[in-house]
Order: C-alpha cells, then sequence, then structure tokens
C-alpha cells in the first residue's frame, strides 16, 4: 500500500539537489498555531514532532498571542540569544508586542507569538496600504478581519527585519497557512523581501460560503465570479487577501485535489501541489491494546449513558452501539443534514426488522450555549449518589460477610439482607425514587442561546428519545473537554470509546475527524466530496472491506445520498461482535499511510519548490 503520487509537476520538483552550506530556515505562520479554532491547528501541532526531526532548531511557528492559551502551551524566553529571539527584540523595543519562546507541545519547537491588540490602533493605514498597494477591500469588515489584518501586518514586519538581517547567511522560507494569516504575504513579495513563500489554504472562503448555501455548488463551480460572489456574501476582504496570496506566493497548495478545483475557480491558479493532511501516529506493538482502550472508553461513555438516560428508561448497554458526529457548526458542509435524516431512515429499519440493538448517537459541535443543562447536570450527579450509597451497600455487606463466615460453624451461607443497615436500604430506595422519572431523556445536552437546524430537526422528526426509538440522540453543542463533567474524557479517548464516525461531509477540503477515527482503529463513514474520502478511493479499491465507508454525494441527489448511508449504518448494525473487532483491526492496520513522517515529505517539496522559485525570480 502506497500514499498516490502527486501531480507531475511535484515529481520533479523531488529532484532537486541538495543545498549546500547552511541549512535554510523555515517559518509557518498561522492563526491556529498555539490557537484551536478547527483543524488547522490539529495539522500544524501534529506536524511539529517530523517537522523539528527535519529542520531541527531553524524551525520556528509564529502565531497570535492570546494570554489564556499561552499560559497554558507557550513558554516565554527572552533571554535566548537566537536571531529569532533577537528579531522579537529589535521589534518589542519598537514598541510592538512581539515574543519568542517555545511551543509546549511534543517536539517544542521555537515560537513568536504575536499580540497584535495594540496594533489594532494602526488598522486605518494597514488598510489604505491594502487597497493602495494590492486592490484589496477591506472596509466594514468584522472585527475578527481586523484582527487577522494587523497579525499579519505584524508578521510581514517580523519576517522583513529577520530578512534584512539574516538572508545573506540563511535562505529563508514562510509557510503561510489560511488567510488569516496571510494578509501581508502580498507586499513581502511586491518589496521583494529576500524570503521564499508557500500558501497553503485549507479551503476557500467563497467555497465555504457557497457551498453552504446551495444545492449545485458543483455543478455550478466552473461559473462563478468571484468578485460577484465575494460581494454578494460579504466577505470581500476575506476572499481578496485569500486570492491576492495565492497569486502572489511562490507555491500555491491545498490540501486535497477537490479543493484545488475551487483554487482554479476562485484564484484563477492552478495549485503547484497538494499537501495531504497526516497525524503523529504512535501505534501499539501489540494489537489488543488499542481494543483494549476501546474497551475501557467505551465504559466511560456507557457512565454517561446511563446518567443520562437511565433515568427515564434503561436498556441493554451490551447490546448498544454508540455512533458519532463532530466538527464545526456547518450544518450542510459537515454533512449534518444528510447524517440526521440517515439516522431517522434507520430508527425505522431497526424498528421494521425487530432487531433489539440500540443507537445512540452524539452530534459533537460548537454552537453559542449558556451553559450545561443543569437537568442533566442534576440527573448525572443523582446517579452518581446511587453509584456512591451502592458502595457503601457494598463494603458494609463485605465486612460483615467476612466476619460472619470466618466465625460460622456449621458452614451454611447467612443471609446477607441483614447484614444492610435500614439507613442504608432507605436511602438507596429514596435516591432511586427520587431520580426516577417520565420525563423523556434531553436531546440536547446544553441550554443553546436559541434553537438551530438540529434542535428543528429532532422537533419536525419527532426525534425526541422516545422509549421505543431504536435511535438515541445526545446533542452536544461544546467541544469535548476532560473538565467538562458530562463524560470527564478528552476528545480522543472519547472517540475510541465509540464504534463508528459518521461523516458525509458536502464540502470538506480534508476532513480530519474522519482520519482520527482510522488512526485510533474506529470504522468511520467519509464521503467522496471530502478530501480524505477522495484520497482513500484513489489510495485503495477495498476501502469498504478495512473500515472507511463512502457516501456518493458526486453522483447522487440527497434523498439518494441519504438512503445509501440509512444502509451503510443498518448493515453496520447487524454485524456481529466479533466482525466489528476484526473490522477494528484493519482500519488501525492502515494507519501508517497517515503518519507525518511519511507525509511530510509533500511539504519537504514545497518548500524546496519555494527556494528554487525564489532562486530563479531573484525575489
Ligand atoms: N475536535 C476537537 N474536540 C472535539 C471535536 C473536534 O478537538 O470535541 C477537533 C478534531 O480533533 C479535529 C477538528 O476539531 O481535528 C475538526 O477538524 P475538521 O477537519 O473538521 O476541521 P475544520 O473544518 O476546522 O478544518 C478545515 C477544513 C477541513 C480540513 C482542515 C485541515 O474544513 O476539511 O482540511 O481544515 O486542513
Amino acid at each position: 500500500m502506497s500514499v498516490p503520487k502527486l501531480k507531475k509537476e511535484s515529481e520533479e520538483v523531488i529532484k532537486i539537489e541538495k543545498r549546500v552550506g547552511e541549512k535554510p530556515i523555515l517559518f509557518e505562520c498561522a492563526w491556529e498555531v498555539c490557537n484551536q479554532v478547527g483543524g488547522i491547528y490539529t495539522v500544524i501541532r501534529s506536524k511539529v514532532p517530523a517537522m523539528v526531526e527535519e529542520w531541527g532548531e531553524n524551525y520556528c511557528l509564529i502565531g497570535p498571542y492570546f494570554p489564556q492559551t499561552a499560559a497554558i502551551e507557550f513558554e516565554r524566553q527572552d533571554d535566548d540569544n537566537s536571531i529569532f529571539s533577537e528579531t522579537a527584540k529589535i521589534l518589542r523595543d519598537e514598541g510592538f508586542d512581539v515574543y519568542y519562546g517555545r511551543w509546549l507541545v511534543t517536539g517544542r519547537p521555537r515560537i513568536i507569538l504575536i499580540d497584535f491588540h495594540k496594533h489594532l490602533e494602526k488598522i486605518d493605514s494597514i488598510k489604505y496600504e491594502l487597497w493602495e498597494n494590492h486592490n484589496i477591500s477591506t472596509i466594514n469588515c468584522e472585527d475578527l478581519v481586523n484582527s487577522v489584518l494587523a497579525f499579519g501586518d505584524l508578521i510581514k514586519k517580523y519576517l522583513t527585519l529577520f530578512a534584512e538581517k539574516n538572508s545573506r547567511k540563511y535562505e529563508i522560507v514562510a509557510h503561510f497557512h489560511e488567510w488569516m494569516a496571510s494578509s501581508g504575504l502580498p507586499d513581502l513579495r511586491l518589496k521583494g523581501v529576500n524570503i521564499g513563500t508557500v500558501f497553503t489554504t485549507h479551503a476557500t472562503m467563497l467555497g465555504r460560503y457557497i457551498a453552504g448555501n446551495v444545492n449545485d455548488f458543483y455543478e455550478q463551480l466552473p461559473y462563478y465570479n468571484w468578485e460577484k460572489e465575494a460581494r454578494e456574501y460579504g466577505i470581500e476582504a476575506q476572499a481578496g487577501i485569500e486570492r491576492q496570496s495565492a497569486q502572489r506566493c511562490h507555491v500555491l497548495t491545498t490540501v486535497s485535489d477537490v479543493t484545488a478545483k475551487e483554487c482554479e475557480v476562485f484564484f484563477g491558479r492552478v495549485c503547484d501541489l497538494i499537501l495531504p493532511n497526516g497525524l503523529n501516529i504512535t501505534r501499539f506493538a501489540a494489537t489488543h491494546e488499542f481494543q483494549n482502550l476501546h474497551l475501557k472508553y467505551k465504559q466511560k461513555i456507557n457512565q454517561f449513558v446511563m446518567g443520562h438516560f437511565f433515568q427515564s428508561y434503561s436498556w441493554d448497554l451490551d447490546n448498544t452501539l454508540y455512533f458519532f458526529t463532530s466538527g464545526r457548526y456547518e450544518f450542510k458542509n459537515k454533512g449534518y443534514d444528510l447524517t440526521l435524516e440517515a439516522l431517522k431512515r434507520l430508527n425505522f429499519k431497526i424498528v421494521q426488522a425487530g432487531i433489539d440493538t440500540t443507537v445512540v448517537m452524539f452530534m459533537i459541535t460548537r454552537n453559542p450555549v449558556y451553559s450545561i443543562d443543569p437537568q442533566v447536570l442534576q440527573s448525572r450527579a443523582v446517579m452518581e449518589e446511587i453509584r456512591q450509597t451502592v458502595e457503601s451497600i457494598e463494603k458494609e455487606i463485605g465486612e460483615h460477610l467476612f466476619y460472619a463466615s470466618a466465625s460460622n460453624d456449621d458452614a451454611k451461607l447467612p443471609d446477607l439482607n441483614q447484614f444492610v443497615e435500614e439507613y442504608w436500604r432507605l436511602r438507596l430506595r429514596r435516591t432511586i425514587q427520587t431520580w426516577k422519572t417520565k420525563t423523556l431523556p434531553r436531546t440536547v445536552t446544553h441550554l443553546l442561546q436559541k434553537p438551530d437546524e438540529i434542535t428543528e430537526f429532532f422537533e419536525n422528526s419527532n426525534m425526541k428519545n422516545h422509549q421505543q426509538d431504536r435511535v438515541k440522540f445526545v446533542y452536544h453543542p461544546d467541544f469535548i473537554s476532560p473538565t467538562n463533567p458530562l463524560f470527564g474524557l478528552e476528545y480522543s479517548q472519547f472517540v475510541r470509546g465509540c464504534h463508528l464516525g459518521v461523516f458525509p461531509s458536502y464540502y470538506e477540503p480534508w476532513g480530519y475527524t474522519p482520519l482520527e477515527c482510522v488512526v485510533r482503529g474506529i470504522p468511520t463513514v467519509t464521503s467522496d466530496l471530502s478530501g480524505f474520502g477522495d484520497f482513500m478511493m484513489q489510495l485503495m479499491h477495498d476501502y469498504e472491506n478495512v473500515g472507511v465507508y463512502v457516501v456518493n454525494r458526486k453522483e447522487k441527489t440527497f434523498n439518494e445520498a441519504a438512503e445509501q448511508l440509512a444502509d451503510i449504518l443498518f448493515k453496520f448494525v447487524t454485524m456481529s461482535r466479533r466482525d466489528r473487532i476484526r473490522q477494528r483491526n484493519r482500519v488501525e492496520n492502515i494507519s501508517d499511510v497517515f503518519d507525518w513522517t511519511n507525509l511530510r515529505s509533500y511539504y519537504d517539496t514545497a518548500h524546496d519548490l519555494a527556494l528554487k522559485k525564489k532562486g530563479i525570480g531573484k525575489s
């Protein structure tokens, strides 16, 4: 099994001779460096060990400074005498809040964090320059765009100064991820700063917006006029920065063939390379290890399910499957609409077939909430009390039973009931009584600030966790973190505890979430419109056999795709436990393909190409 070949151009590039003399310096800049928003954080953070292995101390990241995250993930080092820290110091002396230190993640890379807040005072002149020099209109843009512009301008200042001081000794490459870090890139090129530039877009702004609002995005794609669409969606600034960055950089890249097509239309430039996303994979020597972890974390999820549902009614947890979807709240793009429709159909199919398996579907995303629903917390807390009471009774019985057995002369077993004090019996009975209720288990774990398409679906389809429903829903409108009292798990542990990840996206440049399932040995559903799904289809023919199911959204209508997904899910429900275990082994087996130690070579190629092109253009 091998990674599919890149396009022709890149094969030529791979032959570039290794440089002589000082090793070049690589900067990687992104809004999500030391700042988790979505998938780009995963790309960068998981790639760090492989990058450090190749670039060593010549590798440095640049990201925004936010005090709360920095307090946890950043170690400031003012007394480091490196050229990276020196440049930051000069800028600080000029009044800019630029800090140097180490990012406290595996690999401990050098990092520059930029506090752009004070620089917002200069926003008008930054905007004026963007308009004057690059025709990028940024009037009336939202606050986030202003922040991004101030951040981008300071990256430009840092890199310009760094190049001034060091480019005679070192070759320098700066790799920009997304428009949110690249607003200074067009100017770096205009001013001839001696740096090779790579721009990677992890989606196009226009693609994300349009796909989320129309049903024929892919059919219409070749005919869109980027300026007209940007105006219509009010994203001229974002689309303008993206397009200019794409046109001015030495090397334009994206994460999949799917997105490369958009780049051609919206940026007016063909991508030089595709850089598929990987992960930092640590596999266990013994295969049963990851199966054990599945069991361990499934038991944690069982605890949640008991606390959440058993207050109203119960069922056999041993005959229950946990499905989940997760990601940013993009109802249509992430395929939440299709997933919900397919689950409704699955519910019907299971009932019709008279199968007694229960499916619990977790929808993990982020939407504004007031708090966790107190009712949900309360149920969980009372169940904990039941557990504690039971443990006390257990202990009491244990001690008495031991004494009674040891001091028993006629080998007759004592009546266990006599060992439980009336106090404990009463307490247990009362707690159970206060816990049990006739109301239906909540479909949403939090108090949402306003209803959304997911809650509307529950309303309209009457999927409200009725006892007779075979598919139950838990909509958790927040990302999972170990401090969250409902699960007490990290996201990766939660993934391990589930049986199937469901991600049939409509718009998905890559899609980390199904890949994160694969490397943890959890089967997953993706779509042929996602970069990952497309990659898998190119990689192997029997992807379904290894536990990667692909919904064919390219060719099928919504209705047909929903039926296909419902069939996939139904087939999964009817699989035997033994077959599911075998499938988990097979899916985990392909994870090495996605290890950064393999996929980093695509990045190496991009950086080599940027240096080569810089050499040719002399800037
Ligand atoms: N996640 C958490 N906690 C949760 C739920 C999700 O940390 O509770 C993380 C996942 O681990 C995952 C990320 O959130 O890494 C979401 O990943 P996506 O690929 O769905 O993220 P985005 O849509 O934000 O990412 C964009 C594109 C993707 C992909 C990605 C990286 O939309 O298709 O290309 O950039 O290139």
